[in-house]
């Protein structure tokens, strides 16, 4: 943010910042008494413990049950044309019929709304209206003003309420209730008041003279109205400052006899207002106030203020007909923003149908959530949406860009880690370039950023945004010097000048509203309920394949462990379970393994490895077997990553190497000769049969080495010895036929010669 001409105002000093900060957020600091509150505890000044009233009427306390007058003010005696001060007189002795008048209503609780009496008092009596309630630490307190006319009650509350119910938007109706409360009232100025969300407020509607500049549009700080006097507020609704130059008068004696304590004057309608407040009134040129609190939904929405320039006073029954209206007015505000929510609410369930049917369908839900533009905009007002999905990202209209989107993601999962947040709460900022200065370069797409979890898992999010809107704020004075304070500092003023300051308001970008978030959270729930749905589904079919994989690996014939990051065993197959010979325990974790085997500590330190350094293993290592007696085996283990840093478990896979060794045995044995000829040689042959049985043996065993070659260049290591064999032994019987053959040939050619 920063003001025109050279004054410049970082966000953090907002005057409701500089004032908690200097005052409400201390609790060591003591509570002020009513009128002495300086700068550093005004904002707690006990404002209800006046001890004092407005002299254009009357108090008394009486104490109950014997009803004696215990306290009065001090101009009860002249207001009330009684020769004495009345403290110490029994109610009903006092001249006039005041006692006989309220004694109906002292059955009442009268705790919360003041009864109204009409009655005669004094000597020579005069007529008087009189407000009678009870505050909670006991006593009665009695208040009077002189009677004022009746009102035409039909004609003023009537026609007013059904212009109020008439109006069909925010602005209609508060245009109409400024001019209802000016014809009422007949104040110089009748303003409608509006708080946002950090309390400060806006002059949305005005009725006033001719004569007199407008306040309509401005800005004040919510420094301008305390918290304790909100508060009050929300329960005393109508509240009148006859002169702003009358001096109070006080109550005496000013500690109340029965509880020793200030009289809790919370619902007096004659409780001399702050001093503070009064010099604010004196500075802006006020002479007199009324003002009616709007409350809507149980909060206190905004203010009907109306200032008159010289002192006024309206009697009784206005103030209760402008009760009535204001009451009148905030229940149509209410409704008319419930009407809004309402048609929100049904553009939040479309979307939710829509959702849900494209899930039934096994349609794509992503693609229905932003299929047109308008679905996920307009609900909430935003200029873009995005949402942030298994590492996705989906968006319509201005958003920013996919790497900012997702930083934004890693800054709302640290907010909501630092906020403790609840899950299902909505995040919202006005001003994401201001709480994140790194985002500040992105303001023209995303200074105004709602944003909804829609699952558990970090940067699943589906976020809004509201671009920059650069605007003007006119506040009526300078919200940044809401005091003046003179030699000392308790000598504290409301400031002088009222003069209009034109913020130039930046990095922000138009508020989001309770009902935006409440938008927010409901799609947000829609979608994380439709992601759970997903994931839920998911994991069914997931658990189906888990089954049927593991049913695959179970049955392999290859021996194979299973585990987990930490090395606990999720499986051993059967041929594992084969392989150890039967008798043995199920084993549980990875380091149960050496045990198992002759070289256990190298078997032990090629596990630890595997599982603390993610080392694969490749070994060949030695089992020992129940009955005796070994099985040399060849390990091949490796982990199992999601990712560099992720380790899913431990993968081991064992093989039988009692085949291979054999084979490698019978290998050998091919290389020493595949025909033993000094075998052979023992057949005593002639020179020429020698030659011939030696030429014809030759391809014989060429062939049959050839065959070796292939038999042991083959992966059947199982059949490998056994071939080997047979291949030995149809050499050996070939050459034992063909010596007999050559024999017999080298005999008979001898024959025939
Ligand atoms: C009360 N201040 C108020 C009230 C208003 C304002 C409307 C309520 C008065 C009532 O209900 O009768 C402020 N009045 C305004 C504004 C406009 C207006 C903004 O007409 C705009 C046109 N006031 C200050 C500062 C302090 C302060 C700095 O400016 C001290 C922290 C105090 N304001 C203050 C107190 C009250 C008050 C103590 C309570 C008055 C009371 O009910 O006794």
């Amino acid at each position: 943010m920063a003001w025109t001409s050279d004054h410049r105002w970082r966000p953090t000093t907002t005057p409701e910042l500089r004032l908690s900060r200097l005052a409400a957020n201390d609790p060591a600091r003591p509570t002020p008494a009513f009128g002495e509150a300086d700068l550093t505890n005004c904002e707690r000044e006990q404002i209800q413990f006046a001890a004092s009233i407005q002299p254009h009427g009357a108090l008394l306390v009486v104490s109950e049950p014997d009803r004696v007058i215990v306290q009065a003010s001090d101009n009860a005696a002249a207001f009330l044309n009684l020769a004495a001060d009345p403290v110490g007189m029994p109610l009903g002795d006092l001249p006039g019929n005041l006692g006989r008048s309220i004694r109906p209503h002292l059955d009442d609780p009268l705790h919360k709304i003041p009864r109204a009496v009409r009655c005669r008092v004094g000597q020579p009596a005069a007529d008087f209206d009189c407000l009678i309630h009870r505050p909670a630490a006991g006593g009665l307190v009695i208040e009077l003003e002189r009677a004022g006319p009746s009102v035409d009650l039909s004609r003023n509350v009537e026609q007013a309420v059904q212009t109020i119910l008439a109006a069909s938007s925010l602005r209609t109706l508060c245009d109409e209730t400024a001019s209802i409360f000016k014809r009422l009232t007949d104040y110089d100025r009748v303003m409608v008041y509006r708080f946002d969300t950090h309390g400060h407020g806006e002059v949305i509607s005005e009725r006033r003279e001719a004569h007199l500049e407008a306040f309509l549009g401005n800005h004040y700080p919510a420094s301008d109205i305390p918290q304790i006097a909100r508060q009050l507020y929300e329960r005393n609704r109508v509240r009148v400052l006859a002169d702003v130059d009358a001096r109070p008068a006080p109550i005496l004696p000013r500690l109340s006899p029965a509880t020793g304590r200030d009289l809790d004057m919370s619902m007096c309608f004659l409780r001399a207002m702050s001093p503070i407040h009064i010099q604010y009134l004196k500075n802006m040129g006020v002479g007199a106030t009324l003002v009616a609190s709007l409350m809507v939904g149980g909060k206190l929405w905004g203010l009907i203020a109306c200032h008159h320039y010289t002192p006024r006073f309206v009697h009784f029954e206005v103030r209760a007909v402008c009760e009535l209206l204001a009451e009148a007015v905030g229940t149509r505000i209410a409704a008319l923003e419930s009407f809004a929510q309402a048609q929100v609410e049904l553009s939040v369930r479309r979307i939710e149908q829509r959702l849900v049917e494209s899930v039934s369908r096994e349609g794509d839900w992503i693609q229905a959530l932003f299929d047109s533009p308008q679905t996920l905009l307009q609900p909430v007002g935003a200029s873009g949406a995005a949402l942030m999905f298994e590492g996705q990202v989906h968006s319509v209209g201005d958003v920013p860009g996919t790497q900012e989107l997702r930083t934004i993601g890693a800054w709302l999962d640290r907010q909501a880690g630092n906020a403790g947040a609840d899950p299902a709460a909505v995040f919202a900022t006005e001003q994401l370039g201001l709480d994140e200065p790194a985002f500040a370069a992105i303001r023209h797409v995303a200074s105004g950023l709602l944003a909804a979890r829609v699952s558990t898992s970090p940067g699943e999010y589906l976020m809004w945004f509201r671009p920059e809107r650069i605007r003007t704020v006119t506040w009526g004075g300078d919200p940044q010097k809401p005091f003046v304070v003179g030699m000392d500092p308790a000598d504290l003023s409301p400031r002088r000048s009222f003069a209009q300051w034109h913020q130039l308001v930046e990095n922000t970008s138009q508020p989001w509203t309770k009902a935006d978030l409440t938008v927010a959270r409901l799609i947000g729930e829609t979608v994380a309920d439709v992601v759970l749905q997903l994931r839920s589904v998911r994991m069914l079919i997931a658990q189906h394949q888990l089954e049927q994989v593991s049913h695959e690996v179970e049955r392999a014939g290859q021996p194979v462990i299973v585990s987990d990051p930490r090395g606990a065993i999720l499986l051993a197959n059967e041929a594992f379970e084969r392989m150890l010979g039967g008798g043995r325990p199920p084993l549980q974790w990875l380091e149960d393994l050496p045990a198992l085997f002759v070289d256990g500590a190298s078997v032990r330190r090629r596990v630890r490895d595997l599982v603390t350094r993610r080392s694969p293993w490749r070994s060949e290592v030695t089992l020992e077997l129940p009955g005796g007696g070994t099985r040399p085996l060849l390990v091949r283990a490796d982990p199992v990553q999601a990712s560099p840093d992720k380790v899913l478990g431990y993968v081991i896979l064992f093989f039988d190497l009692s085949e291979r060794k054999l084979a490698d045995a019978a290998r050998r044995d091919i290389q020493e000769g595949l025909v033993d000829r000094r075998r052979l040689t023992n057949v005593r042959l002639d020179t020429k049969g020698d030659v011939t049985f030696q030429n014809m043996l030759s391809p014989i065993v060429e062939n049959a080495q050839l065959a070796a070659l292939e038999i042991t260049d083959g992966i059947d290591v199982s059949r490998m010895p056994e071939l080997l064999q047979s291949v030995r032994a149809s050499v050996t019987r070939a050459a034992e036929v063909l010596e007999q053959l050559v024999w017999h040939s080298t005999r008979t050619s001898k024959d025939d010669n």
